[in-house]
């Protein structure tokens, strides 16, 4: 029997690379697009040493004949949608982008399926930022949606119309509405993240502070590897439907931080400050999942919760920097990346 194939946007991101090792452990033949950016981006397919196992295919969302060329070179059997501009800060800073790219994008990636394969199943990206601010205690997929970003308005169209090609043509197609998820793969800019790598250098003396905006703002944090596995078995199902997946935990960041000074034996108050810098214009206050549908209908249900979450994370990044310190040299983003303090950015500055 022939394998199956999968064809993954977005695979130099964390879920694009967690998903793809899943896959190839499924026995899976693992296509992925992935942008032709000036400096190429794969550090996280070579950290999990699977690089090599996979086919990369170039392809832009904002160009639907890429789109379309990656699905007629792959011919898969399911298209996991991950591509996006993923971070909600960024979308203040390039609303028209995240309209285009994580919005439109999600069409142009439909339009396709239509046209080369309907029978192609496919999972599109949805996320917990659809419910936005002053939302319910607990979110579950009957609970309105009230984006409060330009990327969660992007991201409420890409799960309509994901919805209108399931109902209008008959796709084989799922939204999953994935609450935050984190992991050491995760993206700098990333608050979590942000925190892990700023706790290792601390830790070194490679920093003295960490600067943060919003620490009130709650956030319900799961296991990336854990949510890729909701993803496949989304598309294994009799029929397509749309799964809320999260811990049902909710936490600060200031708590995420604590947390993370805890790890290394420091009082997070000593180190870090709020700078306004990194508020935004809106932000979601409390989210919080109930995945009773995806633990019933899957049969998934997460495992690692906050505490070894933050852990695992920065655990993680205190040995990254301490390898790289005794001359180890291994694909890594953190020490390419400026300081986010370099950069800047009137959306986050409030002294206008
Ligand atoms: P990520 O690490 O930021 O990865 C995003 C991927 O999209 C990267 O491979 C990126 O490529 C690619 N991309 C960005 N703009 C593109 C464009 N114009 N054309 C083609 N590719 C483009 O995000 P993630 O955390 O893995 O999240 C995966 C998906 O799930 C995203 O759609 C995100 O919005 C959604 N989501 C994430 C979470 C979460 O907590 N992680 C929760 C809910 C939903 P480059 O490497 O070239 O930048
Ligand atoms: O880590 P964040 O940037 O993630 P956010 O905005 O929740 O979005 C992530 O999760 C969504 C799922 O709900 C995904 F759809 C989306 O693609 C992305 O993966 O910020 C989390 C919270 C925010 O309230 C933010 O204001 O942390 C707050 N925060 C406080 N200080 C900070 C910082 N966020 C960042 N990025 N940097 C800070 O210094």
């Amino acid at each position: 029997m022939s394998s199956m194939r999968a064809l993954v946007t977005g695979i130099s991101g964390q879920d694009g690379a967690y998903l793809a090792r899943f896959l190839l452990g499924k026995g899976y033949e693992v296509y992925g697009t992935y942008r032709r950016l000036s400096t190429p981006n794969f550090w996280r397919l070579q950290y999990l040493d699977i690089f090599e196992q996979v086919d990369l295919i170039p392809a832009d969302l904002v160009d639907a004949a890429s789109i379309m060329e990656a699905i007629n070179i792959s011919e898969p059997d399911e298209v996991y949608h991950l591509a996006a501009q993923s971070f909600v800060g960024a979308s203040f800073e390039q609303p028209v982008g995240a309209g285009e790219i994580t919005g439109l994008g999600v069409t142009r990636v439909l339009e396709a399926v239509r046209a080369i394969n309907p029978r192609i199943r496919l999972y599109q990206a949805s996320t917990s930022e659809l419910y936005g601010k002053g939302n319910s205690d607990y979110q579950c997929e009957d609970t309105p949606f009230r984006p409060s970003s330009p990327y969660a308005a992007a991201k409420l169209y890409g799960y309509w119309v994901t919805r209108i090609y399931r109902e209008g043509y008959s796709i084989f197609a799922c939204n999953g509405i994935l609450f935050n998820h984190e992991s050491p793969l995760r993206g700098l800019e990333f608050v979590t993240r942000k925190i892990s790598n700023g706790v290792a250098k601390i830790a070194l003396g490679l920093e003295t502070e960490m600067r943060l905006g919003n620490l009130e703002a709650r956030r319900d944090w799961g296991y990336a590897p854990e949510y890729v596995e909701s993803m496949w078995l989304m598309l294994q199902q009799r029929d397509p439907d749309d799964y809320v997946v999260s811990t049902g935990e909710t936490h600060s960041v200031k708590e995420f931080a604590q947390r993370a000074f805890e790890v290394v034996g420091l009082d997070w108050e000593q180190y870090t400050k709020v700078d306004k810098r990194f508020l935004r214009p809106l932000d979601v206050e409390h989210l919080q999942g109930d995945c009773t549908k995806a633990r019933e209908g899957l049969g998934w249900s997460p495992k690692v919760k906050f505490g070894e979450l933050v852990k695992i994370m920065v655990d993680e990044d205190l040995g990254r920097w301490q390898r790289w310190q005794e001359g180890q040299r291994f694909p890594w983003d953190a020490p390419n990346y400026p300081s986010e303090n370099r950069i800047l950015s009137r959306t986050f500055a409030l002294d206008r």
